[in-house]
Order: C-alpha cells, then sequence, then structure tokens
C-alpha cells in the first residue's frame, strides 16, 4: 500500500499541487470544541452554515465514516508583486490576490478529481476497490487542523496555514478515502514570538493569537457579510474591496513561498478605478467578473464596497460617483453612497 502512497504523492505534484499530506480522519479530536466555541461566541457573524451540520464539520470521521485516509493538498496562488502596494493608491481597488484570477474552487476541485481517478485505477490494479470524496472549501470540512494534522503547515497566529517550505499563498483541498493509507506526521507550530500578522490587521479582528473574530475581518465584510457595514469598520477598511491580504503579506515564511503553478492565478483584475468600477451595473458587473470568484458576491454588494472605498479615498473628485448612487434601489447601496458623499464633503471642508 505505501507504494501507493508515494504514486499518489507524484501525481499530485505532477498535476501542479505544491504539497500533499496525509492524515486519519479523527486526527482533529480539538477541533469541535474549538469550532463550537467561535460558533457559541458569534465570531462566524451572518455565516449561518457555519453553524449548521457542526457534528460533521468538528469531525471528519462522522461526515464519512467509511473514509480511513484524508489527504490534504495545498495549491499555490503566490502573487507576483508586492500585493499591499495598491494600499497606498487611494483612487485605485484592492482586490485580494487569490481573487485575481480565475476561481479556485474550479481549479483545484478539477485537479482534485484528476488525482481521486488515478487513486482509484491504481488501488484496483492492486486488487483493491476504493471509494472517493474530493472537498475544497464550501464543504463542512475543517480544512486548516486537517492540512496541519497532514503535516503541511501549522496554523499561524493569523489561523491560516502556513509551511516551512511553502509560505501561505496557498489554498487547500481534501480527497476522503476508504484506502487505509500510510499518514504523515503533523506540522508543529513555527511562529515563536512573531507577531507581524496581529499587529498589521486594520479592524484588530485578532482577540487573542490563533483566534480571528470573523466580524471584524475585511474578507468577511466585503465577501459575506450583507447589508450595511457598522460605520466604525467601514472606515477601517481603507480601498479593499474584495478581500483582505494584510496578515498574509507580512508573515515572514512567505520569503519561502513557492511560485503559482496555474497560470489562471495570474492577475487578470489588477486594480481597477474606483470611479470606474461604481458605474457598473448588474449586466456589465457579470460580464466584468465571468470566470472569478468576485462574481459570486453580485454587483449590490460590489458596489457597496466600491463606495466605502470612495469614501474613505479622501479624493473629492470621487464624490459625484457616490452621489449617483444615493438613490439606488439597493438600501445598502444606497446607504455607502450616502455615507460616501458626507465623508468627502468633510474632508473637502478640512
Ligand atoms: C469561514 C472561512 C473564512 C471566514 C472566517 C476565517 C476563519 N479564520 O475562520 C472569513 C470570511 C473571514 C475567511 C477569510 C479568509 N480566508 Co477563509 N475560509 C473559511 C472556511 C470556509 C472555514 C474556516 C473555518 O472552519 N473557520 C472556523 C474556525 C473555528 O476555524 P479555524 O480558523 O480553523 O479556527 C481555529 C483556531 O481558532 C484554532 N485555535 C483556537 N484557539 C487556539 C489556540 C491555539 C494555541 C492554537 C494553536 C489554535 C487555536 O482552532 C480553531 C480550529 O482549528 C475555510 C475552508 C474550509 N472548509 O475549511 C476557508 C479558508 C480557511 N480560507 C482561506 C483563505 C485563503 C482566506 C483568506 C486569506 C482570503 C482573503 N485573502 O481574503 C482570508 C484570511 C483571513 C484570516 N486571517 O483567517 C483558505 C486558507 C488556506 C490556508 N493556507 O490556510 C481556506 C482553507 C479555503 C481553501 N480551501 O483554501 N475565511
Ligand atoms: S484578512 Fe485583513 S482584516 Fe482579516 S484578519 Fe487578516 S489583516 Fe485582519
Ligand atoms: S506573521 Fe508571524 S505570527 Fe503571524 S503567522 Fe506568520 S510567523 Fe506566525
Amino acid at each position: 500500500m505505501s507504494d501507493l502512497k508515494v504514486g499518489l504523492v507524484e501525481r499530485a505534484l505532477a498535476e501542479g499541487f505544491s504539497a500533499v499530506g496525509l492524515c486519519a480522519p479523527d486526527a482533529i479530536p480539538e477541533a469541535a470544541g474549538r469550532l463550537a466555541d467561535f460558533v457559541a461566541g458569534g465570531r462566524h457573524g451572518q455565516m449561518g452554515w457555519m453553524a449548521e451540520r457542526m457534528g460533521w464539520r468538528g469531525d471528519p470521521a462522522a461526515l464519512w465514516p467509511e473514509a480511513r485516509t484524508v489527504i490534504m493538498l495545498a495549491e499555490a496562488y503566490t502573487p507576483e508583486g508586492d500585493p499591499l502596494a495598491v494600499l497606498a493608491e487611494p483612487g485605485l481597488a484592492a482586490v485580494s490576490c487569490y481573487a485575481q484570477g480565475r476561481d479556485y474552487h474550479d481549479l483545484v476541485k478539477k485537479r482534485l478529481k484528476r488525482v481521486g481517478r488515478w487513486l482509484i485505477e491504481a488501488a484496483a490494479k492492486e486488487g483493491v476497490a476504493a471509494e472517493i470524496k474530493v472537498f475544497v472549501d464550501t464543504a463542512p470540512v475543517m480544512e486548516k487542523p486537517l492540512g496541519q494534522a497532514a503535516g503541511l503547515g501549522w496554523q499561524g497566529k493569523h489561523t491560516n496555514l502556513v509551511g516551512r517550505e511553502l509560505g501561505s499563498w496557498f489554498f487547500l483541498g481534501a480527497i476522503f478515502t476508504t484506502l487505509d493509507l500510510p499518514k504523515d506526521p503533523p506540522e508543529v507550530d513555527h511562529c515563536g514570538s512573531c507577531r507581524a500578522c496581529l499587529d498589521v490587521c486594520p479592524t484588530r479582528a485578532f482577540p487573542a493569537p490563533y483566534q480571528l473574530d470573523a466580524r471584524r475581518c475585511i474578507s468577511y465584510l466585503t465577501i459575506e457579510h450583507k447589508g450595511p457595514v457598522d460605520e466604525e469598520l467601514r472606515g477601517l477598511m481603507g480601498n479593499r474591496i474584495y478581500g483582505c491580504d494584510d496578515c498574509l503579506a507580512v508573515c515572514p515564511w512567505n520569503k519561502f513561498a513557492v511560485q503559482a503553478s496555474d497560470a489562471g492565478y495570474a492577475a487578470r483584475v489588477g486594480a481597477p478605478d474606483l470611479a470606474e468600477l461604481a458605474g457598473l451595473d448588474d449586466a456589465g458587473f457579470r460580464a466584468r467578473f465571468s470566470g472569478s470568484p468576485i462574481k459570486r458576491i453580485g454587483r449590490d454588494r460590489f458596489v457597496r464596497n466600491v463606495l466605502y472605498a470612495i469614501g474613505n479615498s479622501g479624493l473629492p473628485q470621487l464624490r459625484q460617483h457616490a452621489a449617483r448612487l444615493v438613490a439606488d434601489p439597493d438600501p445598502a447601496v444606497a446607504d455607502a453612497a450616502i455615507w460616501a458623499v458626507a465623508r468627502l464633503t468633510e474632508a473637502r471642508k478640512g
């Protein structure tokens, strides 16, 4: 069976994954309690789906009792330049580098299925019938603790997985299988006394190291949160209109970040002018972001975010672009436009 593991790892790397590790489905006994605390504290905000199916999310062995091995895979999307440089350009939109190219859900899932098919066929040649299920992001699976248990990296103080030879610019995907393959040792914490990610966070979203309050995280606020964002927080978002890279970008382990192997992650969206984005209607938004993960938030939430960035820009010439949207049919867009106009009027007086 260990030959099968050697072949599996070779195959996954040949497909473009940057690292592979294996663990048992019951390898994360501490996760269920931590998830329960997270949800009990309301830290998931409006992500009601996190509170559903907690029994499965906290315990991969319960999700699929026949599974004997969890194969965790890392897919690098490392940016070419400095993803924080755009934060100094208030007239431009900062879009997280994970969302610059094609939607990772599609790219990772295709690759996972190819590796999974190879595994089923290779096992069949040894006379073993194997079943697999593949997951990326959206299933009730806690991918980060599983990634740590499989040795890919450790959950850093910003809660994301960091690898000594990977850095932290990578997505995670999982293949559960009924095959009992040899497991890898878990990775241990290498954060030491560093706290760069905690200190850089613009909204102070970490109540403690290794814990995130999603309700304060700009990634949550721009992508998941429906309706108006709390005024204190929108003022801290700067020009970040989709996701946030700050806590990952400052991590010293990214010196070792591996290059992205899939050209699909190359920057396509760039840093467009806020003025232009504020003018997008529904059809224009969908055409522009087809195939991108940005598409899933819809025009209204996107333009709401653009208006917060306009309000934070301090650029009086952007006021007219917000003023056009004060009577928008979407209440959160109209609210954001009124707020942005008021902020820029104040900025002019000041
Ligand atoms: C919900 C979610 C979010 C939410 C909440 C994030 C969060 N930290 O929970 C929001 C929308 C904010 C978000 C943001 C981002 N996300 Co997200 N997200 C998820 C999702 C769907 C579930 C995560 C989860 O279960 N959270 C619940 C909490 C309880 O889990 P946890 O973070 O693992 O919490 C642990 C710690 O609190 C820890 N803990 C608690 N106390 C202590 C004490 C000690 C001492 C220790 C060691 C640990 C510890 O134990 C908990 C359980 O392990 C996963 C995909 C998946 N299915 O797993 C992607 C995922 C985590 N996201 C991902 C990414 C890329 C991002 C962003 C970087 C995107 C961006 N640039 O905007 C940001 C990063 C923000 C951040 N600092 O976390 C990747 C991360 C890949 C990686 N290398 O780790 C994932 C895995 C998606 C994927 N398939 O690739 N995300
Ligand atoms: S993604 Fe941004 S807002 Fe969220 S925790 Fe990291 S630095 Fe803070
Ligand atoms: S920035 Fe420092 S504390 Fe944060 S994850 Fe990286 S090494 Fe750990």
